[in-house]
C-alpha cells in the first residue's frame, strides 16, 4: 500500500471519529439542555367549608365545599372554603422555584341547599382565590395554619378558629395573612356552574413558587352575595376529595427542571475534544 493511500485511510478513520464524537457530544448537549418539562397533578391532602350560622361546627368528611355569601346580617349563613394541597416536592422531582404554570381544577356539584331558578340560574357569581401566606400562624387550635386540621375531633377546622377568616364578612380573609394581601384572582360562573372550572394566574404561579413547607392552603368565597331572591337563594358547592363519584379539588403543575449537569458536562468535554483535534490538524497541515 502507498503512503498516499496510506494516509487517505488514516483521514477516513479520523473523520469517522469526529463524527461519532461529535454526534455523541450533541446527544449530551440536547439531553442536557434539553427542557424536559415534568407535569404533576396532586389531589387535596385536606379540604372543608366553614359555616358562619354554625361557627363551631366542622364539615371536613362532607363531599362538598360549600361557598356562599349575601346580604343577611343577622343571622348570617356565610360558607367560606378551604383547600390544602401537600405535594412532595423531590417526588415529583421539581422544586416550587421551577414551577412554570399552575392551575387549580375544581368540579362545582349541585349543593342540594337553597333553589336557583329562572331567571337567576343565568346570573353570574363571582368568586375569589386567596393562598395563605407560609409563615402564618393565624387561627386557634385546629384551625390554626399552616397544619389545620380538616376533621380530627376536636382540633379541627371551624369557622370561629379557621386561620385568615374575617368572621365579620361573607368573603373576607385577614390580609396579613394571605399571600400578597389579595386574592390570586377571581372567577365567575353562571348560576349553579355545575361542571368543570379551571382557575389559573400569574398570582397563582407565583404563590406555588413561594412554597417553603409543603402546604399549600388556598381559600374560597363568594363574592357576589346573595339578595335572597325568592327564586335564588342559593348556596354553591365544590366536590370535596370525600365525594364519591366526582373529582376533589386537584392541583396541576408544570415545571422545567434545571439541565441535568451531568449530560452538560460530558457534552462539552465531548466538544472540547472534536475542535481541539480539528484545530492539532489544522496546525500539522499548515506545517
Ligand atoms: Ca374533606
Ligand atoms: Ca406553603
Amino acid at each position: 500500500m502507498g503512503s498516499a493511500c496510506w494516509r487517505r485511510s488514516q483521514q477516513i478513520v479520523q473523520r469517522i471519529g469526529f463524527a461519532f464524537v461529535t454526534w455523541v457530544s450533541v446527544l449530551l448537549l440536547t439531553f442536557g439542555l434539553g427542557a424536559v418539562a415534568k407535569a404533576a397533578v396532586i389531589t387535596a391532602a385536606v379540604d372543608t367549608f366553614v359555616h358562619s350560622y354554625y361557627p363551631n361546627n366542622n364539615y371536613g368528611s362532607q363531599p362538598h365545599l360549600q361557598v356562599k355569601n349575601s346580604t343577611s346580617t343577622s343571622p348570617t349563613y356565610f360558607r367560606k372554603t378551604y383547600i390544602r394541597f401537600e405535594p412532595n416536592w423531590s417526588g415529583l422531582g421539581f422544586t416550587p422555584g421551577q414551577a412554570a404554570s399552575a392551575s387549580l381544577l375544581l368540579n362545582f356539584v349541585e349543593s342540594g341547599a337553597g333553589v336557583l331558578n329562572s331567571p337567576y340560574d343565568a346570573s353570574p357569581f363571582s368568586f375569589s382565590v386567596y393562598g395563605v401566606k407560609d409563615d402564618s400562624t393565624a387561627g386557634t387550635g385546629g384551625g390554626q395554619m399552616p397544619s389545620w386540621a380538616e376533621s380530627t375531633s376536636p382540633n379541627y377546622i371551624t369557622w370561629n378558629n379557621a386561620g385568615a377568616n374575617d368572621t365579620a364578612t361573607g368573603n373576607g380573609v385577614t390580609a396579613g395573612e394571605v399571600y400578597g394581601g389579595l386574592a390570586l384572582g377571581t372567577f365567575t360562573l353562571t348560576g349553579k356552574g355545575i361542571g368543570s372550572l379551571t382557575f389559573s394566574s400569574s398570582s397563582l404561579v407565583d404563590f406555588i413558587r413561594s412554597d417553603t413547607d409543603g402546604k399549600i392552603t388556598f381559600i374560597i368565597v363568594r363574592d357576589t352575595q346573595e339578595p335572597h331572591w325568592i327564586n335564588g337563594t342559593y348556596v354553591h358547592a365544590i366536590a370535596s376529595r370525600e365525594h364519591t363519584t366526582t373529582d376533589g379539588p386537584r392541583l396541576e403543575l408544570t415545571a422545567v427542571p434545571e439541565p441535568a449537569s451531568g449530560c452538560l458536562l460530558l457534552g462539552l468535554a465531548g466538544c472540547g475534544v472534536v475542535a481541539l483535534c480539528r484545530r492539532t490538524m489544522w496546525q500539522r497541515a499548515w506545517r
